[in-house]
């Protein structure tokens, strides 16, 4: 049992999962505290009869809310660190001490569980779009990032003390991920169980995933621009640097988005003259050297993105006639593979 680290659990209506959920990571840590986000169901009383210290929110603000109100819970109790969960049952509380164990010996890390390795288990949608993702979240966070998308993490406290965060809902955990990673933070990973249930997703497949797209192009943009035009700077986030100012009056932040997500692909290649041409005369995009990427396939990628839309559909099209032609797997482990395993 560890006294300077909890378990926290943002709720949203998981009365029928909360319960084992957190009597299973009681056996492994002293403390569990769920923020029950406005549930219309009985999930705060399920969490308290379990065991947890329930935070109530008035409303349903969302995962990246709950998730900010509960590291600074566990930081006015005085924990170090955090282990944060799902509370639909999808993560095994009995893969904790994989993350204790990774701890102990890398206590400034952050440590994200991994379901990458069990492919068949994930919902190809969904494991395709987390591929995609991932390409684009290792950029910004300067490291492979295996799996960018699972909840079941460690936080060391002081580091997320570090980071600003301007995000909402599913976004948040992406944000903490590109910024840690980005402020030349290292992300760990272990391996833990993949499970997809029936137990009600709140994630919406299009508006969650365009969210998310939105955040890491614009993200990307400041990064970019910053890297291309300095010498020797792989890092550039600090906590209330340019990539938080320009997001704090929300509207400012709303149209830099929709602005760079309109103008990513004559963007990239904008990119690409400058990493080519100015390299010989300052060392810049040292992130994307050290990655073994190189830009062009970068571009590559994000103007095949068109086109990986169209492919997708059209296989979708075939199957429904009944012809079982995958193009899609061959299509993204060709332009968006693991480049930087080195
Ligand atoms: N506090 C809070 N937590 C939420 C909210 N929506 C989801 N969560 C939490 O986030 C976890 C993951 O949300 P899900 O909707 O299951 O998303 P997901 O697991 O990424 O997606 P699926 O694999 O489709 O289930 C849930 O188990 C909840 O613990 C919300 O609105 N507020
Ligand atoms: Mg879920």
């Amino acid at each position: 049992m560890t006294s300077n680290l909890c378990v926290i659990i943002p709720a949203y209506n998981a009365s029928k999962t909360i319960k084992s959920v957190v009597k299973g990571a009681l056996k492994y840590v002293d403390r569990v505290l769920v923020a029950d986000d406005g549930s219309a169901d009985d999930t705060a009383i399920a969490a308290s009869l379990a065991g947890a210290d329930v935070i109530k929110i008035d409303r349903n603000r969302g995962k990246g809310n709950a998730l900010k109100i509960l590291f600074k819970k566990a930081e006015e109790y005085g924990y170090k660190s955090v282990i944060s969960l799902d509370a639909d049952g999808q993560h095994d509380p009995d893969d904790i001490p994989f993350f204790l164990n990774d701890h102990n010996m890398y206590p400034e890390d952050i440590i994200v569980g991994t379901r990458m390795h069990e492919k068949e288990r994930i919902p190809r949608a969904r494991y395709n779009s987390m591929h995609i993702a991932r390409f684009y979240i290792s950029l910004a966070a300067n490291q492979f990032v295996e799996d960018t998308q699972c909840g079941f993490r460690l936080y060391p406290l002081s580091l997320i003390k570090k980071i600003c965060l301007t995000t909402e809902k599913y976004v948040t955990e992406t944000e903490i991920l590109m910024k840690a990673g980005d402020m030349g933070g290292t992300i760990r990973f272990v391996k833990v169980k993949t499970i997809y249930g029936d137990n009600g997703s709140h994630f919406r497949p299009i508006m969650d995933i365009v969210a998310i797209t939105a955040y890491v192009i614009s993200y990307l943009h400041i990064k970019w621009l910053k890297e291309g035009l300095v010498s020797n700077k792989p890092f550039t986030y600090s906590k209330n640097n340019i990539h938080d100012l320009i997001r704090k009056p929300k509207i400012i932040d709303r149209i830099f988005q929709v602005i760079t997500v309109f103008s990513a692909l004559p963007a990239s290649v904008l990119f690409l003259i400058e990493y080519t041409v100015l390299h010989g005369v300052i060392n810049n995009y040292p992130a994307i050297r050290k990655l073994n990427c190189g830009f062009f396939k970068i571009t590559i990628a994000s103007l095949m993105l068109p086109i990986l839309l169209i492919v997708t559909i059209l296989e979708k099209i075939l199957n429904q006639f009944k012809l079982e032609i995958n193009m899609v797997d061959g299509f993204m482990e060709k332009f968006y593979p693991h480049i930087w395993r080195v």
